[in-house]
């Protein structure tokens, strides 16, 4: 029988890397990762697509997604479970919690609708965005649809969102608009071009002081179209569908979080972020935790951020809502960096996020609470050096 000692070194020999460094991430014997040699704890791409149940990043870590409702998955239109994270090509999909005030998004024929100057509305005339058959068909001769009476806040800002195509074989004019009932005044039109291929209209307008009512839909006007998922939701920016028959629904927030090991004394992290919308209120976390501080944020479309409660460090960026961007920041010592494909910029760092050992990361939010990311984020990874976690 071989010594113990003799024994345990022959089990460390097995396991250790050339340099001292295991050559690969395992499991340690509390469930978190001990860092590989590139010294990343966290990595998840989000490479498979549509509503995940249980997702895992690729290092391991489960992901808890809390969603109390189901949810429109992007641009794809599948229907999501409560708790199933959304994942299209630019990676999971993270949003507030909203409710779509017209109540029947998509049967413009239902009495809700009030028509004026009778234009003809033909149910379920058309294959939807959504691949079913429930688009319904509008044909004005200077008429009007509007759904009326809906209850809104005063001094806030709605966004009024519609798919429209053309039911004839040229463009078509669509008026699209909101009416403030209270003041008789219009809050805003937007003349949309109906085409062959449907498109999603935006109509933002601000409520005004004393406003308690308006009405939404499409002015008076000669146009011929399909008509399909009418939405008026409260906030800044417009957000996935939701599909409402006979009563407002509701989407809750989409909290995502995952436990990782990594020290405020020093570390990185990186992700690939695409905004929904170019203009949005506060700013918006890619990673965030469960006080202020994030490690990376976004404050403006072209700006990323990173405050460690004391200082913020932000740097340029192309707009993130055109298209993916790689955003990354880092922090050793008394410095905090944030890097884009613009450049990077350096600050101070007070020596802390208040990352506990393990802390609690929030994907797109802050505490899955609040300061939601209104967008995708992929391409993640987390690392205990300053120097890691490439653009
Ligand atoms: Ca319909």
């Amino acid at each position: 029988m071989r010594p113990l000692a003799v024994v345990a070194a022959l089990l460390i020999a097995s396991t250790a890397g050339a340099a001292g460094f295991r050559a690969s991430a395992s499991l340690g014997p509390s469930g978190f990762r001990v860092p590989s040699g590139d010294g990343i704890v966290f990595r998840a791409s989000f490479a498979t697509t549509g509503c995940l149940a249980s997702p895992v990043a690729d290092t391991g870590q489960a992901i808890t997604v809390t969603r109390a409702s189901t949810r429109t998955c992007g641009s794809s239109l599948a229907t999501c479970q409560n708790n199933e994270l959304c994942v299209e090509s630019d990676g999971a999909l993270v949003e507030p919690g909203r409710t779509n005030l017209i109540v029947f998004s998509q049967a413009f024929d239902n009495a809700e609708w009030a028509l004026f100057n009778a234009p003809t509305v033909t149910a379920d005339a058309a294959v939807a965005p959504d691949g079913t058959t429930t688009a319904d068909q509008v044909n004005a001769g200077s008429a009007a649809i509007r759904d009326q009476g809906i209850a809104v806040a005063a001094s806030t800002a709605y966004q009024f969102t519609v798919w429209l195509k053309r039911a004839t074989g040229s463009n078509q004019t669509v008026p699209i608009y909101v009416f403030n009932d209270s003041s008789a005044s219009v809050l805003g039109t937007n003349n949309a071009t109906a085409t062959d291929t449907w498109q999603r209209f935006t109509l933002s307008v601000t409520t005004p002081v004393g406003a308690t009512t308006v009405q939404a839909g499409f002015n008076v006007g000669s146009y011929n179209v399909y008509a399909w998922g009418a939405q008026l939701e409260a906030g800044d920016a417009p957000t996935t569908y939701i599909a409402t028959a006979g009563t407002a629904a509701a989407r809750a927030n989409d909290a995502i979080s995952f436990p990782i090991n990594v020290p405020d004394s020093e570390g990185c992290v990186r992700a690939d972020v695409k905004l929904l919308a170019s203009a949005f209120a506060g700013t918006a976390r890619v990673l965030g935790l469960a006080g202020a501080p994030s490690m990376l944020y976004v404050s403006t479309d072209t700006q990323a951020s990173a405050n460690d409660g004391t200082n913020t460090v932000s740097q340029a960026a192309s707009s993130i809502s055109a298209a993916s961007r790689s955003l990354r920041s880092s922090w050793s010592g008394s410095t905090l960096l944030v890097q884009t494909a613009s450049g990077s910029t350096s600050g101070s760092y007070d020596g802390a996020f208040g990352l506990g050992l393990p802390v609690t990361v929030y994907l797109g939010s802050q505490n899955g609470s609040s300061n939601f990311l209104g967008g995708y984020v992929k391409n993640i990874k987390i690392g205990t050096r300053a120097s890691r976690c490439d653009l």
